[in-house]
C-alpha cells in the first residue's frame, strides 16, 4: 500500500511515516508538505493522510483530492473544525491529532482498509435512498457490499453467499428486520455473524426486542456517517479476533488440518446434514519405524507432508481431521464409498517420498452407519483389516 502523508510539520509527518511503515506490512509512505507540492505529485497513491491546514491551504487541498475521487483521511489538531458537507462526505474518516493514540487509531483504520475487501456486508433496507447511502459509506471503506430490499431477499443472499456482517432495518415489507434476525440466529451465533440494526423507530421497546432477538448493536436514523463507521469497524474487529481464536482452537498446529475438538464439536453436527456421505480412516504404515530410524522431527515432517498431500488431492468440501498420532479422518459429503475410493487412490498416486524416504498408508472407507461414531467404527474396522492384510491398501467392505 502506497500512502502520501500531506503535512507541514515535518516532525509529525516523519513520526506518522515511521509508525505506518512499522506496523503495516508492505506499506510505503511519502511526504508532501504543502498544497503546491501535492499538486506536482502523481495520483498513484492508495491513500492520502492529510493535515487540514497547510501554510498555503485551509482545506482546499482536501477538496482537490476528493474531486479526483481519491481516498483521504483527514488529520487535524483542532477538535472544533468546520467541514463543508462535500468534504465531510468525501473523506474516509478524520483523526484528531492529540497523542500517540491517534496514530494507533490511524494504523488500525488502515489495517481495516486492507482487510475489508474480504469482508462481506449485507444491507437489508427497504428505502433505496438509505440503502445507497449506507452502501456508499461502506464501499468507501472497501467492504464488499451486498443489498436486499427486505428480509426475504436477505435470506436469499445468505443462501448463496458467505455473509460476515448484517446491517438491517426493522420496518420492511415482506419479512421485517426482527423476523430476519430471528431466522439468521437459528444457525449463526452472535460472534459468528454480527448484526447491526439501523432503524428510525424511536421506540426503546423495539430496540430492546431486537437486542433480545440477537442484534449486536443499534443505530438510530438519521445517523452520522462516523457512527456507522465506528460501530461497524468495532464489530468487524471483534469478529476477526473471534475467527482467529476459533481457527486456532479447531486446527492441529503441526499439520494445519482440523483436530479432535473440531470432530467432536462441529463435524458431529454437520453429519446429519447429508444423506449421502463417506468417512475414510487413514493410517501411515510402520510410522514408529520411521520415527525410530530418522528421528521424531523427521516423523513430524512426514505427518505435515502427508496431510498436505491429502489436502491437495481431495475436494474443497471434504473435511480432513487429524484423528490421532499418524491417523487421519476424511469426511466426504455427497460421496459414496466407491467414489471415496477413487479420491483416495489419487492420494496414493500423489504421495511422494520425504527426503527420499518412501512411505505408505492403509485406509478403511465406510458409507454405512446411522451416526458419526458408527460410521467411524466401521471405517476403523476396515482400516484394521487393511493392516492385517499386509498394509499399503484400502478396504471398503
Ligand atoms: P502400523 O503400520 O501398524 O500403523 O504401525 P505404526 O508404527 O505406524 O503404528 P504405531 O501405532 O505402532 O506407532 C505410531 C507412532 O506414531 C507412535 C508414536 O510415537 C508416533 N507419533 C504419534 N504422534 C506423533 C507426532 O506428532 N510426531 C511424531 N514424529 N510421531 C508421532
Ligand atoms: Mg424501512
Ligand atoms: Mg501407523
Ligand atoms: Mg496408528
Amino acid at each position: 500500500m502506497k500512502i502520501l502523508i500531506v503535512e507541514d510539520s515535518l516532525v509529525y509527518a516523519k513520526t506518522l511515516k515511521t509508525h505506518l511503515e512499522k506496523y503495516l506490512l508492505h506499506t510505503h509512505c511519502d511526504i508532501a508538505s504543502s498544497f503546491e507540492e501535492l499538486k506536482k505529485i502523481d495520483e498513484s497513491y492508495d491513500l492520502y493522510v492529510c493535515d487540514l491546514n497547510l501554510p498555503d491551504s485551509r482545506g482546499e487541498h482536501i477538496e482537490y483530492l476528493i474531486n479526483k475521487g481519491l481516498d483521504v483521511i483527514l488529520m487535524t489538531s483542532n477538535e472544533n473544525f468546520d467541514l463543508s458537507d462535500k468534504v465531510r462526505n468525501g473523506i474516509l474518516d478524520y483523526v484528531i491529532k492529540d497523542d500517540i493514540s491517534s496514530i494507533e487509531y490511524l494504523v488500525n483504520f488502515v489495517k481495516r482498509l486492507i482487510k475489508n475487501p474480504y469482508i462481506n456486508i449485507l444491507i437489508a433496507e427497504d428505502s433505496s435512498t438509505i440503502r445507497h447511502h449506507e452502501k456508499k459509506i461502506l464501499q468507501k471503506l472497501k467492504f464488499n457490499v451486498f443489498e436486499a430490499k427486505n428480509g426475504k431477499e436477505a435470506l436469499e443472499v445468505f443462501k448463496n453467499n458467505e455473509i460476515d456482517i448484517l446491517i438491517t432495518d426493522l420496518e420492511m415489507p415482506n419479512m421485517d428486520g426482527l423476523s430476519l434476525i430471528k431466522e439468521v440466529r437459528k444457525t449463526k451465533k452472535m460472534v459468528e455473524l454480527p448484526i447491526v440494526v439501523v432503524s428510525s423507530v424511536n421506540e426503546k421497546k423495539l430496540f430492546l426486542r431486537s437486542l433480545k432477538a440477537g442484534a449486536n448493536d443499534y443505530i438510530q436514523k438519521p445517523f452520522e456517517k462516523e457512527e456507522l463507521i465506528l460501530r461497524v469497524n468495532n464489530l468487524v474487529d471483534l469478529y476477526d479476533n473471534y475467527k482467529k481464536v476459533r481457527e486456532k482452537l479447531v486446527t492441529d498446529s503441526l499439520t494445519g488440518v482440523y483436530n479432535r475438538y473440531y470432530l467432536e464439536n462441529v463435524l458431529e453436527k454437520l453429519f446429519n446434514n447429508y444423506d449421502k456421505k463417506s468417512i475414510a480412516m487413514l493410517d501411515i504404515d510402520y510410522f514408529k519405524k520411521l520415527n525410530d530410524t530418522y528421528g521424531h522431527q523427521f516423523g513430524d515432517e512426514v505427518l505435515a507432508h502427508f496431510a498436505r498431500t491429502i489436502k491437495e488431492n481431495m475436494r474443497k468440501s471434504d473435511i480432513i481431521v487429524r484423528y490421532g498420532g499418524e491417523e487421519f479422518l476424511i469426511f466426504m459429503p455427497n460421496t459414496s464409498k466407491k467414489e471415496a475410493l477413487i479420491a483416495l487412490l489419487k492420494v496414493v498416486k500423489a504421495l511422494a517420498p520425504v527426503k527420499n524416504v518412501k512411505f505408505t498408508f492403509s485406509a478403511g472407507i465406510a458409507d454405512e452407519g446411522e451416526s458419526l461414531a458408527e460410521m467411524i467404527k466401521i471405517a476403523d474396522n476396515r482400516l484394521y483389516k487393511a493392516k492385517e492384510a499386509g498394509r499399503n491398501r484400502i478396504v471398503i467392505e
